[in-house]
């Protein structure tokens, strides 16, 4: 049987072999996906171990005080009815928040239903792992290309040259960079001839597969961009081959970052900077790509924007071997709109909203301190914050005082256990799949669509239903949640018909949705939009570039008849389509950004603390949700803090440490190397399962890092976390 892993962004074709019980015996790479081509990791090859687990919520459950009672679907929704109901009636509409954890970007039920289930509940306290990870990526290409969304991919595949900042995908298998096996593209940029630059104050397994590493001082990678920017101007090493504003205001906040500047603040050497500089320059292509190490910091979107300054100066930008745009199945309409920030702020510490969402590392806040409009009520799907958010342990007190919680997730966990009432969704083989998210970010066009694999139990709700039942609640009503798929369905489609230039115009609403085909409500709505995108059914014209694409047309039968997924070929440039800024010009010099770098001239003044906390992910961890899964977790897979031997030595400590920060301190076994930085200590994250009732993660419980990091710091342009750069102390764990 064949499925798209549904895990991590690398969307890995599988082939999986069942047995009479359904229960997966083999998992394979799909050799025949075009895009994968046979790659898989651990945690694909563990997918029937995922959803075999015992501990795998199978029913509703209620809480009542401190136990929990399985319960039929309607009594589980009558009573989130009844709480969710209390909570509008007695604090309004405010006093719900929605949190959407990670594994929503990856689901058909997040990518169709959240903004649904948003919409109905009504309110603007939303809060998404986004803000604990991408929103930096996000509000930049706002400002730089007008779409928040047009986030440029490093083009793997054919570039000369990769400089990569705070990523390793080594063990992470690539982010907002959607690419099967990056270790293997990464190794052909080799053998090309090209050149693979790691900056990371980490040497990791992917700075050891590089032809150059760089150490540098966490949270500092601006200067360091900026050292490079500076040279660039100064060198006139630039060659810009797009339409660009602001240039001469960069000009003048680059000329306050000399190379020796950018090497007091980071630790990298000038002559090396400059160096760099001149090979980004020089090279026949290059990209510039920067990760979680650069986005969850102090200074992250400031970082993201000079990224992209660097790609642009150098004529890297929309060009093949540069920094691309995807053009995935599923088109979207163009930005009429100027993007802005700060539509609306959070009540408490009153942070502006970034693309429609309030920062996580505020939800505490919202949650503890009274007043009009006080949070009351939390919704959660796919997320556990407790573990993921900063100071989670903060988060995890303030959601055991909320009047009602809800939680659509697959277990009991840190976050789930302070819900009243928790719906689970199917297992992943009982779940459709395609990655409405993260094709948008492929460094090659291509489609796949893995319909569920496993029929359902009688009675057992797809997690789409789960999600349509809660937005009906929301708005009190009680039909058929297949009505609303209708409703998206009919309001596209005219829409669609109405607009000058779409595919459709003109043609018959009625018509077009009785061509409509699926099983499903998500199915449909799917179908609908496969027909309607760049490669459609319905859509007969041709791409960008003028060319019509090679691939067949797409509906979802197409996509059913091609279980292998189908390659949509490489990527095109499209500058002008994804630009939205009212002077329809890349702006190198937004206003928002160039004050921003007042606060980074700030931080060269400040004290330096003697130890700063980063983070790090592990190849068989998923974040803190597969912990339970035996052959994934021990052996290199534990919670241990990575210490410069010199560290130790300096600090007098043994086996274990104290770890202490402005937010709390957590007890951890030690794992000296000469891989990090001294001055430097690395925590996984998605650890701390001591109180769970899951028995294989609490057997390997680890410490919550995100008890050590704190949510008063955050980035400020995007309300972004704070993960890496957070200032410890390490002291022996018998002090
Ligand atoms: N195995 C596994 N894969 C995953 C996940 C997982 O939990 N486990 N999570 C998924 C998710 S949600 C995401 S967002 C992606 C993230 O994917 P990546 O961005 O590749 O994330 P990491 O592997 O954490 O790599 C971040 C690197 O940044 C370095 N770093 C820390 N601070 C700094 C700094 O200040 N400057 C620089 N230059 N580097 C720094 C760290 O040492 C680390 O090596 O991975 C996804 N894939
Ligand atoms: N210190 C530190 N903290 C970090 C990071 C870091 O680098 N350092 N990285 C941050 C990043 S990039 C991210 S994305 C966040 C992730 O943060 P979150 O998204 O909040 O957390 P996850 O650990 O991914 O939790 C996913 C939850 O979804 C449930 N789940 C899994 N699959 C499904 C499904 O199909 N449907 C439903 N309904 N539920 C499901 C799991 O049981 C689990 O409870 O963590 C952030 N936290
Ligand atoms: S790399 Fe990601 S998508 Fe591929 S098998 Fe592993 S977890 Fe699944
Ligand atoms: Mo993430």
């Amino acid at each position: 049987m064949l499925r798209t892993c549904p895990l991590c962004e690398a969307v890995c074709g599988l082939q999986l072999e069942l047995d009479e019980q359904d229960r997966v015996v083999a998992a394979r790479g799909d050799r025949d996906d075009p895009f994968s081509k046979g790659f898989i990791c651990p945690k694909g090859a563990s997918l029937g171990k995922l959803d075999e687990d015992p501990d795998l919520l199978r029913a509703p459950m209620i809480r009542e005080g401190d136990s929990w009672r399985e319960v039929g679907w309607d009594e589980a929704f009558e009573a989130v009815a009844a709480g969710l109901g209390g909570v509008f009636e007695r604090h309004g509409r405010e006093a719900v928040a929605l949190y959407a954890g990670n594994p929503t970007a990856h689901t058909v039920a997040g990518g169709l239903y959240l903004p649904l289930l948003l919409r109905s509940l009504g309110t603007r306290n939303f809060f998404s792992a986004s803000t604990a990870d991408q929103m930096p990526k996000h509000v930049s290409a706002g400002f730089m290309f007008g779409d928040p969304l047009s986030i440029p991919v490093p083009d793997l595949d054919r570039t000369d040259y990769l400089l990569m900042l705070g990523a390793n995908p080594l063990e992470s298998n690539g982010s907002l960079c959607t690419a099967p096996d990056f270790p293997g593209r990464m190794k052909a940029i080799r053998e090309r001839g090209g050149k693979v630059v790691v900056v990371d104050p980490r040497r990791t397994r992917t700075a050891d597969r590089a032809d150059e590493h760089l150490f540098i001082r966490p949270g500092t990678d601006p200067f360091l961009l900026f050292g490079i920017v500076h040279v660039l101007l100064a060198e006139d090493l630039t060659n810009i081959t797009v339409p660009v504003g602001g240039l001469d205001e960069l000009r003048a906040v680059a000329t306050l970052f000399p190379p020796e500047v950018a090497a007091s603040q980071t630790g990298v050497p000038a002559e090396t900077i400059t160096r760099i500089a001149r090979e980004v320059a020089g090279a026949k292509t290059a990209a510039v790509y920067a990760r979680i190490g650069t986005c969850t910091a102090e200074f992250g979107t400031l970082a993201q924007w000079l990224v992209d300054v660097i790609n642009v100066l150098t004529g890297n930008v929309d060009r093949p071997g540069g920094v691309m745009f995807a053009t995935p199945a599923i088109g979207r309409m163009r930005r009429s709109r100027p993007y802005r920030t700060g539509r609306w702020s959070s009540r408490v510490r009153g942070l502006p909203e970034a693309n429609g969402e309030l920062p996580v590392a505020t939800l505490a806040d919202e949650i503890t301190t009274p007043g009009e409009g006080q949070v009351r009520a939390v919704v959660t799907v796919a997320g556990n914050p407790v573990l993921s958010a900063p100071s989670g342990d903060r988060i995890g007190r303030a959601l055991s005082e909320v009047e009602f919680m809800v939680s659509v997730d697959r277990y009991l966990n840190e976050t789930t256990r302070h819900a009243n009432v928790v719906l689970p969704p199917p297992t992943t083989l009982q779940s459709p799949h395609y990655d409405f998210a993260l094709l948008g970010f492929a460094v090659r066009n291509y489609a796949r669509y893995s319909p569920p694999a496993l029929p359902l139990e009688d009675g057992r709700p797809s997690e789409a239903e789960i999600m349509a039942r809660l937005a009906m609640i929301a708005l009190g009503q009680t039909g058929d949640p297949a009505l609303a798929d209708e409703l998206v369905i009919g309001t596209t489609l005219q829409k669609a018909v109405a607009t000058s230039g779409s595919p459709v115009e003109g043609r018959d609403v009625a018509e077009l949705r009785a061509e409509l085909r699926g099983n499903t409500g998500a199915e449909l709505r799917l179908d609908m939009m496969l027909r309607l995108g760049p490669y459609g059914e319905w859509n007969g014209g041709t791409l960008s570039n003028g060319t019509a694409p090679q691939a067949p047309r797409l509906s979802l039968q197409t996509l059913l008849d091609n279980p292998h997924g189908i390659d949509l070929g490489p990527l095109q440039p499209q500058l002008e389509e994804r630009l939205s800024t009212e002077s329809r010009q890349i702006e190198l010099a937004p206003q928002q950004l160039v004050d921003d770098v007042a606060r980074l001239r700030e931080y060269i003044a400040r004290t330096q603390p003697e130890i700063l906390l980063i983070g790090r992910r592990q190849l068989r961890s998923n974040n803190s949700w597969m912990h339970n899964v035996s052959t994934l977790v021990g052996g290199s897979n534990t919670c241990t803090l990575h210490i410069h031997p010199d560290d130790v030595d300096r600090l007098g400590l043994s086996d274990h440490a104290v770890v202490k920060s402005a937010a709390g301190e957590v007890i951890v076994p030690l794992e000296p190397t000469d891989a990090i930085m001294p001055g430097v200590v690395s925590l996984p994250h998605g650890w701390g399962h001591a109180k769970s009732t899951q028995a294989v993660a609490s057997a390997n419980a680890g410490v919550n890092a995100n008890e050590l990091t704190d949510d008063s710091r955050i980035d400020v342009l995007s309300g972004n976390a704070v993960f890496n750069g957070v200032p410890v102390t390490v002291s022996p764990a018998t002090a």
